[in-house]
């Protein structure tokens, strides 16, 4: 025959608890264990109180420039709630939620933004990296921390998350050409949140789903509604099974939105429709969850005002931490690049405070 199929695919897209509180209970049997709902709805809502305090602290001038994750909870808390503490986290920087519950201190991310280093250096042991505002770079460490577990054999798997937007970079294609043709296991995970700063998902990914970006390498491909949490842990585990036994690669298109601006640098009513915010303010993940605990009577208003309360005085404490911590010295801006500090930038340490070049005396003089 001259003419032959040799490739077809479908992207199926995933749904479990629905914007009408419709729980599929057959596809959502033992996903997620109601004591465990309750413990992810408590979280969310405690990092919503985060962003929400997050963007005070920008607009007061106590913090640099901050990405709201607002409306985005679901997607990387599902995502760590399905992980296990051997895989890697891999995020971008909308992903607050799942590092948080991972065990990252929430001063962290306020370091981050604060412009102090420290908020990058993960603690010791934990699989998590640190933001990457360069878009699309991280994807490419977690095909190398995957290759590096795959070599190693300690049965870990990466999971990398990136926006709509990102998919457009280089980056992404080769990482995820590396990961399909070398067998790694990388779930690729895209936050599909309609916008790349002010471009329109439609106007900056062709084809009908941000999904089928990955058939072209072989991986496998699904989307999910990423602010149903209970879709999200089933794709995200069933990825994580499928790079652990297989090593089969994942692109999951988690279908989002961002309803925040792009920054606290951005406004977004100078491009975007107010309507939109409306149709997806019903969408809310944690409004999602909320209903859904209560028509199973394991949530009530008296438990959300406490949790509330809770929210604010977790999140007040954060800040004092984070702006608590001791000024960092001037000499450490040498000290985390080599393990061993060669000769040259050890003069340099040295020599910082000389006459010619001291910071203090030039200071003195004007
Ligand atoms: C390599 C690189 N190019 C451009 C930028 C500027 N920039 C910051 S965010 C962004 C859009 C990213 O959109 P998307 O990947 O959809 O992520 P989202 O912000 O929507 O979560 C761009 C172009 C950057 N940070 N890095
Ligand atoms: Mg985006």
């Amino acid at each position: 025959m001259p003419v032959e199929k040799v490739f077809s695919a479908t992207i199926e897209r995933v749904s479990i608890l629905d914007e009408n509180g419709k729980f599929d209970a057959k596809l959502g049997k033992d996903v997620i264990p109601p004591v465990d709902a309750v413990a992810l709805y408590e979280h969310m809502t405690i990092c919503r109180a985060y962003d929400m305090v997050a963007f005070k602290l920008q607009r007061s001038g106590r913090m640099g420039t901050y990405p709201q994750n607002w409306g985005q909870e679901a997607t990387s808390t599902g995502a760590a709630y399905a992980m296990e503490d051997r895989d890697w986290f891999v995020p971008a920087y909308r992903e607050n939620a799942g590092m948080f519950w991972r065990g990252l201190p929430m001063e962290y991310i306020f370091w981050h933004w604060m412009g102090d280093e420290r908020g990058n250096k993960i603690p010791d042991g934990m699989r998590t990296l640190p933001l990457s505002v360069p878009i699309g770079t991280q994807m490419l460490h977690a095909a190398g921390l995957a290759w590096a577990g795959k070599y190693r054999g300690d049965g870990s798997a990466a999971v990398t998350f990136f926006g709509d937007g990102a998919s457009s970079e280089g980056d992404f294609h080769e990482a995820i050409n590396f990961a399909t043709s070398l067998k790694l296991p990388v779930v690729f995970f895209c936050q599909n949140n309609g916008w790349a700063i002010s471009t329109p998902r439609k106007k900056n990914v062709g084809g009908e789903t941000v999904a089928q970006r990955g058939l072209a390498y072989g991986a496998h491909c699904v989307q999910v509604d990423g602010n149903d949490i209970y879709a999200v842990v089933k794709v995200v585990r069933e990825a994580l099974d499928r790079a652990r036994n297989d090593f089969e690669v994942t692109f999951i298109e988690g279908v989002t939105y961002r309803m925040g601006d792009h920054t606290t640098a951005d406004d977004a009513r100078r491009y975007r429709d107010p309507s939109e915010l409306k149709v997806w303010e019903k969408r809310d993940p944690l409004l999602r969850l909320r209903k859904h605990l209560e028509s199973q009577k394991a949530w009530d208003d008296s438990k959300q005002e406490a949790l509330e309360v809770r929210a604010k005085e977790h999140v007040n404490g954060v800040v004092a931490r984070a702006e608590g911590i001791a000024k960092p010295e001037v000499s450490d801006i040498f000290s985390y690049t080599y393990a061993t500090m060669p000769e040259t930038l050890a003069e340099q340490r040295q020599t910082q405070r000389t006459n010619s070049l001291s910071l203090n005396d030039n200071l003195q003089s004007v």
